[in-house]
């Protein structure tokens, strides 16, 4: 009984800061995982490097029209993966309505994906600050899934330095940074060694966008 009064009154939606909405405990975090397992089966994960040679050691791979991509060359999104010349495997249509449902309830609608970048997180990596500039249109909101792993997120602001503002994201949670938090600096801290039912020791991040 107390649980069903605690899911009354919680709200399913939180505006933490001007453009950042968080759904905790929002995706059924099987339906997700499944599908980046799928992908992983047609794209193992990789390590990309920077522009100036570093290995970036999140690893990632996407799904879509088009994927985040970095190397030797720069940022940029690719319509293909420069490795095989394939096409990235597609956004499943149920994926992509349940994307487009919670950008519509954070006040943005008919946001439709056009890529998917899966990033996966092992012990001991973070992700340093930066901010997401390779996008055509920066009116568009980002949309993160989190699964397995939980994590520290940090939302700087305009700059790079000072204190963080932190937002701790766990399995089945989802985030929408649009309007006036587009623009900001983040980053994920170092991830602590876990054990998680889902994904054992391993934080997976699905970031969905309207790269073009
Ligand atoms: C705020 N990923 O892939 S997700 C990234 O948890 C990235 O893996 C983090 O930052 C992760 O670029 C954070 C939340 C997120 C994603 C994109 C943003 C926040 C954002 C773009 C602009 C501002
Ligand atoms: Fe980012």
């Amino acid at each position: 009984m107390q649980g069903d009064l605690l899911t009354i009154i919680t709200p399913e939606m939180e505006e933490l800061a001007p453009g950042i909405f968080l759904f905790r405990k929002y995706v059924d975090e099987a339906l997700f995982y499944n599908v980046v397992k799928a992908a992983v089966a047609q794209i193992p994960f990789r390590h990309m490097v920077t522009p100036g040679g570093k290995r970036i050691n999140v690893a990632g791979i996407s799904m879509g029209d088009c994927g985040w991509y970095s190397d030797r060359r720069g940022y940029r999104y690719e319509l293909k993966d420069p490795i095989t010349g394939k096409s990235w495997p597609p956004i499943p249509g149920d994926i992509s309505q349940i994307i487009t449902v919670a950008a519509a309830k954070a006040g943005f609608p008919n946001f439709i994906p056009d890529s998917c970048f899966i990033n996966k997180y092992e012990p001991g990596v973070r992700l340093t600050a930066h901010i997401d500039q390779d996008e055509v249109d920066f009116d568009q909101p980002i949309v993160s899934v989190s699964l397995g792993a939980s994590a520290i997120f940090q939302v700087f602001g305009e700059k790079r330095g000072g204190k963080a503002f932190n937002i701790p994201l766990h399995s089945g949670d989802l985030l929408i940074f649009g309007g006036p938090a587009r623009r900001v600096y983040h980053g994920v801290k170092k991830l602590e060694e876990q054990n998680h039912p889902l994904t054992g020791n391993l934080r997976i991040n699905l970031t969905f966008r309207k790269a073009l």
